[in-house]
C-alpha cells in the first residue's frame, strides 16, 4: 500500500476538515488489534515542569535556555533509548572496526532498519537514497553515513504544520483500536490545553465499556476539565451531540471526543465513528476539525493497516504514536509517516500527564540516531 495515503493527501489539499468518504470501508477484516509483543515498559516518572511539554530541537535554544532544553532533550532521548539502541547501536556494531562505507555496508544497514521496524518500503526508500549518495561518493565514512541517514529520515518526517484553529470550540475526535491509549492521550492533550491557558471539555463517546466513562472522569478531574457523559450503552452520537451543545453553552476552547476501540463487530465500529462524525458536523458545521488516530508503537507494522482502515472510514488529519517509551520499535514512526503521508502530531512517552510531546522531527531523529543534532 505504498503511498496509498500520500496520493489521497495530495488530492485533498490542507487545511481541510477531514471528511469521511460516503462509502467507507466496511472491510474491517484486519481490525483486531494484535496483541503487542509483551515488552517491558519501564516505570515512568512524571516530568516536573510545565514547560517540558514540548521538545524543541536542541539547536534552536538561546544560551539562556540551553541548559533546561538540554535536560529536556536528555529525558526525551532516555525514553527512546531502546529504539536508539536498535538503530544507532546496530549501526555502531556493524561498523565496529570497519572504515569504509560500501554496498555491503548498506546491505547491513538495510537489515538494521528492518529490525528496527521501519518496514520494507521505508527501509528500501532510505537505502536507495543512500546508494545514490554512495555513487556520488558522498559517504566517505560512518559519520557521513549517519548524517546522510538522518537527513533522509528528516525528509520522510517533514509534514505540514499543525492546522490553524479557525473555530471555537475547536473539536478533536480521537479514534483507534482498543488499548492504544486514546483516553490517556485525551487527558494529556487536555493537560496541554490547560498549560496554554485554554479551557478544554471532554466527551465520553466510549459508551461500550462500563469502566470507560469512569476512567475519563478520573482524568477529567485530575486535569480540571468537565466530562460530558451518558450511561453505558447510550448512543455515542447522542452523547457527542449533547457534549457539543454543552461546549457551546459553556464557551470552552477545545473539545476532545473519546471513542470506543472495540464494539461487538468490527464493521459497527467504523459505522459508529462515521455516525459520530456526521452528528458532530450537523451540530457544529466544520466539526470535528481534527481527527487524530492513536497508534500503539509497540504493535509495529500492524499500525499501518489500522491507519488505512480508519482513514478510509473517517478521514484522518494526523497521528498520535503512543508507548514510544520502552519499545525498540520506534522506527515504526518513519514507516507511518512515509507510508500514510499523514502528519505525526504527538508522541506518547509514558503514562503520566506530562508524557505527551508535540512531534518534533529533528529531536526525534537526533534521539534515535544517537547524536545531539541532525540537519
Ligand atoms: N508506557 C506508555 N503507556 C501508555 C502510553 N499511552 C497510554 N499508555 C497506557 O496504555 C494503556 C491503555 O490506555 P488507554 O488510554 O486506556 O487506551 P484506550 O485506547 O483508551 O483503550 P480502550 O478504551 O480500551 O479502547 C493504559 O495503561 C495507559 O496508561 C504511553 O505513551 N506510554
Ligand atoms: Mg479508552
Amino acid at each position: 500500500m505504498r503511498r496509498w495515503f500520500r496520493r489521497r493527501k495530495e488530492e485533498e489539499p490542507q487545511p481541510e476538515p477531514a471528511t469521511p468518504p460516503p462509502d467507507a470501508a466496511a472491510a474491517g477484516a484486519e481490525m483486531e488489534p494484535q496483541a503487542a509483543a509483551p515488552e517491558e515498559v519501564p516505570p515512568t516518572e512524571v516530568a516536573d515542569a510545565a514547560s517540558e511539554s514540548g521538545v524543541e530541537a536542541p539547536d534552536t535554544a538561546s544560551p539562556a535556555e540551553e541548559e533546561p532544553r538540554k535536560g529536556l532533550f536528555r529525558r526525551f532521548r532516555e525514553r527512546l533509548s531502546r529504539s536508539r539502541e536498535a538503530l544507532a547501536g546496530g549501526l555502531d556494531r556493524v561498523f565496529l572496526g570497519r572504515r569504509e562505507v560500501d554496498a555491503e555496508a548498506l546491505e547491513d544497514l538495510e537489515e538494521i532498519l528492518i529490525t528496527a521496524d521501519l518496514g520494507m518500503d521505508t527501509t528500501l526508500h532510505l537505502v536507495h537514497a543512500l546508494e545514490e549518495r554512495l555513487k556520488r561518493r558522498e559517504l566517505a565514512d560512518v559519520e557521513r553515513l549517519k548524517a546522510a541517514l538522518g537527513e533522509e529520515m528528516l525528509n520522510l518526517l517533514q509534514g505540514p504544520p499543525p492546522l490553524k484553529r479557525t473555530a471555537r470550540p475547536w473539536v478533536v475526535l480521537l479514534v483507534g483500536v482498543n488499548g492504544v491509549g486514546k483516553t490517556t492521550t485525551i487527558a494529556k492533550l487536555a493537560h496541554l490545553e490547560r498549560l496554554q491557558g485554554r479551557v478544554p471539555l471532554l466527551i465520553a463517546g466510549d459508551t461500550f465499556r462500563a469502566a470507560a466513562v469512569e476512567q475519563l472522569e478520573i482524568w477529567g478531574e485530575r486535569v480540571g476539565a468537565p466530562v460530558i457523559k451518558q450511561k453505558t450503552g447510550a448512543d455515542p452520537a447522542a452523547v457527542v451531540f449533547d457534549g457539543l451543545a454543552a461546549a457551546q453553552a459553556r464557551g470552552v476552547d477545545t473539545v476532545f471526543i473519546d471513542t470506543a476501540g472495540r464494539l461487538h463487530t468490527k464493521v459497527n465500529l467504523m459505522e459508529e465513528l462515521k455516525k459520530i462524525f456526521r452528528t458532530a458536523a450537523k451540530k457544529l458545521p466544520g466539526a470535528p476539525h481534527e481527527v487524530l488516530l492513536v497508534l500503539d508503537a509497540t504493535t509495529g507494522q500492524n499500525a499501518l493497516s489500522q491507519a488505512r482502515i480508519f482513514h478510509e472510514a473517517v478521514g484522518l488529519s494526523g497521528i498520535v504514536l503512543t508507548k514510544m517509551d520502552g519499545t525498540a520499535k520506534g522506527g515504526v514512526a518513519l514507516a507511518v509517516a512515509h507510508e500514510t503521508g499523514l502528519p505525526l502530531r504527538y508522541m506518547g512517552l509514558g503514562e503520566g500527564l506530562e508524557d505527551l510531546r508535540p512531534f518534533d522531527a529533528h529531536a526525534f531523529v537526533a534521539a534515535i540516531l544517537g547524536g545531539d543534532e541532525v540537519g
